[in-house]
């Protein structure tokens, strides 16, 4: 398991590099152009800044996260191949500096959804909430409007100009059915995976979170089955899954440690965090620890371990605790605590692997 740590650039993040490095076991960053638009051609002078500022801290760039997909790809628009064109050259650039894995998602106009970012905890830290009532009872433009007047707000999908096409956006996803998106999912994957394969990259798909449809629009990774379906869409190792424990963790009926045996070899990264599901299907993200939560992160080390995971890994959301003023969900400190309760339970399975249990009655 090679661990790798989100940071959103220089000036972009209140997390430096030095701290990246001063976490145990952290080998690399995990990146992004974020303020370039989905569809955009990413310059290759931008891609060797990046890596030459991971270079100094003796971080590597193996992963990218997110390389965004424009809508007329995921709406099957005849102007799609321009954007496709771009995508394989950035592909191909990203390929050049020895990047090893491209994470992607393809939900319809939003990224990850929460209704609020710092729910207050009782113990004066905050942290990522959904609420479920709330999502399904508002208008998506009242949301908008709300979200796009707190100054606080910067959740990677949800950028102005975005929301200022939201509208737009709605009136073209009324006809796209699941079954549509999954065939415009497949188009994209068939001319892109080749040219992912040759440049000795993985593409890895981030499962749809929540995973489950929002505001009528449709969502199709979402568990076992669609992702049984998607391996197929393209059965190439190239065409991967970034498997999220958290998103995928949202859903009851979805068990995160079976999906990792199940699909081991289709998992070039791994997304690891904690959450406490409630009965009336409202979550809150909690600290990495198994018994914080509702996802058994101890069971799905345990799954990575046996499967002998060698992939990329880190930690996802965390907290905000000591504090700390930071991006939603991406803090260095709670991030911090995850790393480490995920190395401790991945040197205690190395360390005793294969011990007996000596009981004595
Ligand atoms: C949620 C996060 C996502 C992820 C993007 C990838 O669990 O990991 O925001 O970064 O969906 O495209
Ligand atoms: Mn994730």
């Amino acid at each position: 398991m090679k661990m790798t740590f989100r940071w959103f650039g220089e000036g972009n993040d209140t997390v430096s590099l030095d701290y990246i490095k001063q976490i145990p076991g952290v080998e690399g960053i995990v990146w992004s152009l974020h303020d370039l638009a989905a569809g955009e051609e990413w310059p290759l002078e931008r891609i060797e800044e990046v890596k030459s500022q991971a270079d100094k801290h003796g971080l590597n760039i193996d992963v990218v996260e997110s390389v965004n997909i424009h809508e007329d790809i995921k709406l099957g628009l005849p102007t799609r191949d321009k954007y496709i064109d771009k995508y394989k050259k950035t592909i191909e650039k990203l390929g050049r500096v020895g990047v090893k894995v491209i994470c992607y998602n393809f939900m319809p106009v939003f990224d990850w959804t929460r209704t609020d970012l710092f729910k207050e905890m009782g113990d004066s830290s905050t942290a990522l909430f959904y609420e479920k009532a709330i999502v399904e009872n508002m208008d998506p433009m009242e949301l908008v409007n709300t979200i796009s007047t707190n100054p606080d707000f910067t959740m990677p999908g949800w950028e102005p100009e975005r929301l200022a096409q939201l509208s737009k956006l709605f009136d073209a996803y009324k006809d796209v059915s699941e079954d549509d998106l999954w065939n415009n999912l497949h188009y994209f994957l068939e001319e892109i995976i080749p040219v992912a394969a040759a440049n000795d990259i993985k593409m890895a798909i981030h499962p749809d979170d929540p995973p489950w449809p929002i505001f009528g629009l449709p969502r199709i990774i979402t568990g076992p089955e669609s992702l049984r379906r998607f391996v197929k869409l393209v059965d190439s190792p190239s065409n991967g899954i970034t498997l999220c424990s958290g998103s995928l963790g949202a859903n009851p009926i979805n068990n995160v440690a079976e999906m990792i045996r199940e699909f081991a070899d289709r998992i070039p990264f791994a997304h690891i965090r904690n959450l406490k599901r409630y009965e009336n299907g409202d979550f809150i993200e909690t600290s990495h620890r198994s018994k914080d939560g509702s996802v058994d992160i101890l069971e799905i080390m345990k799954a990575y371990h046996d499967v002998g995971f060698i992939g990329y890994a880190r930690p996802d959301h965390g907290r905000h605790i000591w504090g700390e003023k930071c991006r939603p969900g991406y803090g260095l400190y709670d991030r911090g605590l995850g790393i480490m309760y995920l190395w401790g339970i991945w040197d205690s399975l190395e360390r005793y692997k294969g011990e007996t249990k000596n009981v004595i009655n």
